[in-house]
């Protein structure tokens, strides 16, 4: 099942190639053809190309109180306990990261720092179809309402007038989401980036999406902030003889179920362990109603490695820099500090990817496809701005102004120097 490599051979292999934004481009043209008529012609554009896509337009774009009030009726109690039990862990663990305005240089001459302020207006963008999760509205809007967003939004297409998944209105509830709008593909990130008559605009668009929500979210980047750009879904799993092979196919599994194109790559320093392993995802994947899409994932973008010692392991692992690192070692809170490139690392033999995707705290959207060598998973730091601030008094200024002044003019900007000039004759 897991295409077999070794250390040389792997170093060679797609795994380790950056992906070309190819498939993106191709799509440009008519993502942008979209988002241009919506921002000339706003609420017209919108309901004709909602009509075009998801076949009937809502009479109201805007979800109302009741609906929202009536979705809680169509939920079970268990849902409705574990989505809640989530949101607290999750607020627990995302509250921690906020941090206070600082002064970060203070004499009685001189003071300067940083304010924090949050963004003002949020989008969430929720995908339609199978990948529409409510544990995604409690990740991306968490965060934002700890932040202090004031407006956060949301956005999720309802096709052929069908009713939105309730668990999504009540998750949205949960965490506090104030508007929630009736809109997906492309015409939401163009509505959220410009606003139209009824949905007003965002200043940063979050959520995932298909590649034309991700191409749109490419073009309107710039007129407002967007999260990142995700690609398929993957995992590594460092694992010794410790591991269990049944745990370890389940979770390679679970990361395979997303999507045909998810990866799953175990670094192994057992063979025995990796033949037990193909043997497990066989047999599990064979009762597995995703049967079909795991498999897809696991046979075209499934890989075993095996390695010589745990550097070997960690030195392919931080080149793959996963979104997922699942470490099943015998003592993994020692391979922590091996850990250079990596989204989210889930340490030891009870700590499944799983957990991490619905509930236990810190957040499900991180960085895929080797972005986690430059980038970060979504936290509370996406939905804040910093600002610096600086005091001079008139004796620092002095201090100061030759050097500046000097500065001013190796770059012949005479009316610089002079703004310094003035103020200390
Ligand atoms: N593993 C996904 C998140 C998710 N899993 C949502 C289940 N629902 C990407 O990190
Ligand atoms: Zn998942």
């Amino acid at each position: 099942m897991l295409t077999a490599y070794n250390y040389q051979e792997f170093l060679s292999s797609s795994f380790l190639k950056k992906e070309s934004n190819k498939t993106n481009r191709d799509i440009m043209d008519s993502v942008k053809k979209i988002i241009d008529d919506i921002q000339d012609k706003g609420d017209r554009a919108l309901l004709g190309y909602i009509e075009k896509f998801d076949g009937v337009i809502p009479e109201n774009l805007l979800v109302s109180r009741e609906e929202r009030k009536a979705a809680w009726k169509l939920v079970d109690t268990k849902t409705i306990t574990a989505l809640r039990n989530a949101a607290e862990n999750i607020k627990s663990f995302h509250q921690k990261q906020l941090q206070n305005s600082r002064i970060m240089q203070q004499d009685e001459n001189i003071y300067a720092g940083q304010l924090y302020r949050p963004i003002e207006r949020v989008g969430i963008y929720v995908p339609g179809g199978t990948a529409s999760y409510p544990s995604s509205v409690l990740m991306n809007a968490i965060p934002a309402v700890l932040a202090g967003v004031e407006n956060v939004s949301m956005a999720t297409p309802v096709r052929n007038g069908q009713p939105i998944n309730p668990v999504l209105l009540v998750a949205a509830d949960i965490v506090g989401v104030h508007n929630i709008y009736k809109v997906g593909g492309v015409q939401a990130i163009a509505a959220f980036a410009y606003g139209t008559e009824t949905i007003p605009s965002v200043d940063k668009i979050v959520g995932p999406g298909n590649a034309y929500v991700a191409a749109a979210k490419a073009l309107v980047y710039g007129d407002v902030g967007i999260d990142m750009i995700a690609g398929p879904s993957e995992v590594a799993i460092v694992a010794d003889e410790s591991a269990n092979a049944s745990y370890v196919a389940a979770d390679l599994i679970a990361q395979a179920e997303h999507d045909p194109s998810a990866r799953a790559i175990l670094f192994s320093l057992s063979a025995e362990l990796i033949d037990r392993v193909n043997d497990e995802l066989k047999n599990q994947c064979s009762v597995l109603p995703r049967e079909e899409i795991a498999t897809e994932a696991l046979n075209v973008n499934g890989a075993s490695v095996l390695v010589s010692d745990i550097d070997q392991a960690f030195e392919l692992c931080n080149a793959v820099a996963p979104e997922h690192l699942e470490i099943q070692t015998e003592r993994p809170l020692e391979c922590l500090g091996k850990v250079k490139h990596a989204g989210s690392v889930f340490l030891g033999h009870y700590t499944p990817e799983a957990l991490g995707d619905y509930y236990a705290g810190p957040n499900h959207v991180l960085p895929t496809s080797g972005t986690a060598k430059f980038s970060s998973g979504l936290s509370v730091d996406d939905f804040i701005k910093k600002t610096t601030f600086l005091y001079y008094s008139e004796a620092a200024l002095k201090d100061a102004s030759e050097d500046v002044m000097q500065l001013a003019k190796q770059e012949q900007l005479e009316g610089h120097s002079r703004a310094i000039e003035k103020r200390i004759k």
